[in-house]
C-alpha cells in the first residue's frame, strides 16, 4: 500500500469513528473494598456533561455520553429538559439510555426475573420509563444490562425466570418507537455468583430474538470468562444480524472495567477488524461506546487516553490490507495471511492520526492538551471540598 493510500484510509475511518463515553466513567467509583474518592470526580449531572463535552473537545469522536437512569436521571422523565438544556450547553448529545435495575433494594433476587410478579412488574414500568426517556431525548438505543441470578444451587428455576424475562423484555420492545432499539448486554457473573439469568452471548442472542427485530445483543468486552474469543463472537453476531454495539474496555481478570487497550491491544485490534471486514449496512448498526470506572487513575486522563486509543487501534485496523488478505486465506498460506494481518497491528499509526488531527482543527495530542489546559486543576479546585464530604470507603 502507498504512502497516499496509506493516510487516504486512515482518514476516512477516522473521520468515521465515534466512540460514545459513559456520565459514570467520571464520577467516584470504587470495588467491594473501598472508594478512592477523587477531587476532580464528577458529583452531578452538569459536571459529567462538561467533561464529556471537554473529551469531545480533545478529540473529536465522542460527541455522545451514555446516561443511567437513577444516577443521571433520579426524577425519571421529569428530568428530561434538564439533561436537554445540558446538551445544548456543552454541545454533546445524550447516547445510550441505561436502565437501572441492580441497586434497589426490592430488586435484591432479581428484576425481570424475578418470582415476584408485583417485582417484575415495577422493574418493566422502569424499562418503559426508560424507553420514554430515551424517546424524548432522541437517543436511539436503550441498553439493558440484568444483574439477576442467584448465589447458591437449587434455590431459584432457572427456566422459570428465562419465561419471565421473556416476557418483560417482549414488553419492552413493544414500547420501542421509531428508530429506538433495545441492546441486551450479557455478563457471567457479578454480582450473582452462581448463576446469572443473561450469561452469554447464546442467551442474549436469543432473548434479543424473542422480543423482536428491534433488540440486538451488546457485547461488553469484560464480560467473558478468561480466553473466550470474543472476536468470534462479534463475527457471529455480525453473521447473524444481531450486533447492536460493545461497551469496551479492558481487563486482565474479570470485569476489571480497565482503560481500553492498556492490557490486551491486539484483542481490540481482532475485534475492529471483524467489523471493518463487514458491510457498511453492518457496521453502521454497531454502537461502539465504552464502559470504564476508573478507581485509581484520574477520570478525565484515563478517557482520553481511551477514545485515543480506540481511534489509534481503529486506524491501525483500517490498514489491513483486506484483499490481499483474503487470497491469502483462500489459498491457506497460512504464515504470509499471519503477517499481513499482524503487519498492520505493528504499524505506528501515531504519526498518521497527529496529521488527521490537525486537518480536522483538534488537539494533535489530547492527553498532553488536556494536561496544558488546566482542566483538571479547575475542576479539582472546584469540586474538591464537594467529594472531601464523599465517604472514601465502606466502612
Ligand atoms: C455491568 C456493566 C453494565 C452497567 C455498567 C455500569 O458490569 O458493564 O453495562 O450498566 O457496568
Ligand atoms: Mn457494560
Ligand atoms: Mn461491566
Amino acid at each position: 500500500m502507498s504512502a497516499a493510500q496509506e493516510t487516504e484510509r486512515v482518514w476516512a475511518a477516522l473521520d468515521g469513528f465515534h466512540i460514545e463515553v459513559p456520565s459514570w466513567g467520571f464520577a467516584n467509583t470504587g470495588t467491594r473494598f473501598g472508594k478512592f474518592v477523587q477531587g476532580g470526580a464528577a458529583t452531578t449531572i452538569e459536571e459529567k456533561f462538561a467533561d464529556a463535552a471537554e473529551v469531545n473537545k480533545l478529540t473529536g469522536a465522542s460527541p455522545t455520553v451514555a446516561l443511567h437512569v437513577l444516577w443521571d436521571l433520579p426524577g425519571g422523565k421529569a428530568d428530561v429538559p434538564v439533561i436537554q438544556a445540558l446538551e445544548k450547553k456543552h454541545g454533546v448529545k445524550s447516547g445510550s439510555i441505561n436502565p437501572n435495575l441492580f441497586q434497589d433494594l426490592e430488586y435484591k433476587f432479581g428484576s425481570i426475573a424475578n418470582p415476584s410478579s408485583e417485582i417484575r412488574a415495577n422493574a418493566l414500568a422502569h424499562l418503559l420509563d426508560s424507553v420514554e426517556i430515551g424517546r424524548a431525548l432522541g437517543s436511539k438505543d436503550v441498553s439493558l444490562w440484568i444483574a439477576d441470578g442467584s448465589n447458591y444451587p437449587g434455590t431459584q428455576s432457572i427456566r422459570k425466570r428465562i419465561v419471565w424475562m421473556e416476557e418483560v423484555l417482549g414488553a419492552t420492545h413493544a414500547a420501542l418507537g421509531e428508530g429506538q432499539r433495545m441492546l441486551i448486554e450479557y455478563k457471567p457473573f457479578e454480582p450473582a455468583f452462581y448463576h446469572t439469568d443473561i450469561a452469554d452471548w447464546g442467551m442474549a442472542l436469543e432473548l434479543a430474538r424473542r422480543a423482536g427485530p428491534k433488540a440486538k445483543v451488546l457485547v461488553d468486552t469484560g464480560h467473558h470468562y478468561q480466553g473466550t474469543n470474543i472476536e468470534q463472537i462479534v463475527a457471529w453476531l455480525l453473521h447473524v444480524d444481531q450486533l447492536g454495539g460493545f461497551h469496551f474496555n479492558d481487563r486482565k481478570y474479570a470485569d476489571d472495567d480497565l482503560t481500553l487497550g492498556s492490557i490486551d491491544p491486539y484483542q481490540l485490534f481482532r475485534i475492529f477488524h471483524e467489523i471493518l471486514n463487514s458491510t457498511k449496512e453492518d457496521q453502521a448498526g454497531i454502537a461502539f461506546m465504552i464502559d470504564q470506572s476508573h478507581n485509581l487513575k484520574g477520570k478525565m486522563e484515563a478517557m482520553v487516553q481511551s477514545v485515543v486509543t480506540a481511534q489509534e487501534i481503529y486506524a491501525k485496523t483500517a490498514l489491513v490490507d483486506r484483499a490481499r488478505l483474503a487470497e491469502l486465506q483462500q489459498a491457506c498460506r497460512l504464515v504470509e495471511a499471519e503477517e499481513c494481518f499482524r503487519t498492520a497491528f505493528w504499524q505506528d499509526v501515531r504519526p498518521l492520526v497527529r496529521e488527521w488531527r490537525k486537518s480536522r482543527g483538534l488537539p494533535v495530542d489530547p492527553l498532553k492538551a488536556l494536561t496544558e489546559s488546566g482542566y483538571v486543576e479547575k475542576i479539582t479546585g472546584e469540586r474538591e471540598s464537594k467529594n472531601a464530604k464523599s465517604v472514601s470507603s465502606y466502612a
